[in-house]
């Protein structure tokens, strides 16, 4: 397939859908559903909802056209022996990462709550990132997993928009890859940090980014598909 013209801002993109990843970062339970790590930390998780959607209907998109699929989840091994002991022991949290909660314990790998949403669950030939940090690069494989495919463009949604969303693709620009926020399939619990978490990538003539949304990166590629 010939490269495709994504509309995006500040300027569409073009992307080879064989050289392109859609990683939708940390639809968990942990943030999404009551009882996890989203929620001790104070949040209204209910606000994380609104991307499921979107996220589906980009994954079905990607599934269909053939773009590799990357999950990724936060989380740590149950001895806890890969959290910082800073990240562990911040704020004031009802429970910190590793206490028992209704979904297991908090953000350790394995339990309930570190799972992906039924919406979103992962086929069995999908890459599945497990990251200890915010970024979805550090102390993982992610980038020799996209190096071993010629990936070069990364679709990006999922949550939260300033938190992990922000920090995967800060950290995929500097790394060499073009980096593309799906607005509606991002979501955040502050929702003036989503906007303004957008602006920021796309500000500057696109500092580290591309924004662009989940409707328009099915229809590119359903288009493409219909003329093909
Ligand atoms: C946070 C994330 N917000 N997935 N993690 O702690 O954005």
């Amino acid at each position: 397939m010939d490269d495709l013209t994504l509309p995006a801002e500040p300027s569409a993109i073009r992307f080879d859908p064989a050289r392109t990843a859609l990683v939708i970062i940390d639809m968990q339970r942990d943030f999404i559903e009551p009882g996890g790590f989203g929620e001790t930390l104070g949040n209204d998780v209910g606000l994380l909802r609104r991307a499921i959607g979107p996220c589906a209907a980009a994954l079905k998109a990607a599934r269909a056209a053939g773009v590799m699929v990357i999950h990724t989840r936060e989380g740590h091994r149950p001895d806890l022996s890969d959290a910082p002991p800073a990240k562990v022991a911040r704020g004031a949290p009802s429970k910190r990462i590793g206490d028992p909660g209704p979904m297991g314990r908090i953000l350790v790998r394995g339990e309930v709550g570190h799972g992906i949403i039924a919406e979103l669950a992962p086929l069995g030939d999908e890459t599945v990132i497990d990251k200890p940090g915010k970024g979805a690069f550090h102390q993982t494989d992610l980038e020799q997993v996209l190096r071993n495919r010629g990936v070069e463009v990364l679709m990006v949604c999922g949550v939260t928009t300033e938190v992990c969303v922000h920090t995967t693709i800060r950290e995929g620009n500097d790394r060499g890859y073009k980096c593309v926020a799906l607005a509606d399939a991002c979501a955040s619990y502050f929702p003036e940090f989503h906007r303004v978490g957008l602006e920021m990538i796309k500000a500057q003539s696109g500092i580290f980014g591309w924004v662009s949304d989940s409707a328009a990166f099915v229809e590119t590629l359903a288009a493409a598909r219909q003329a093909a």
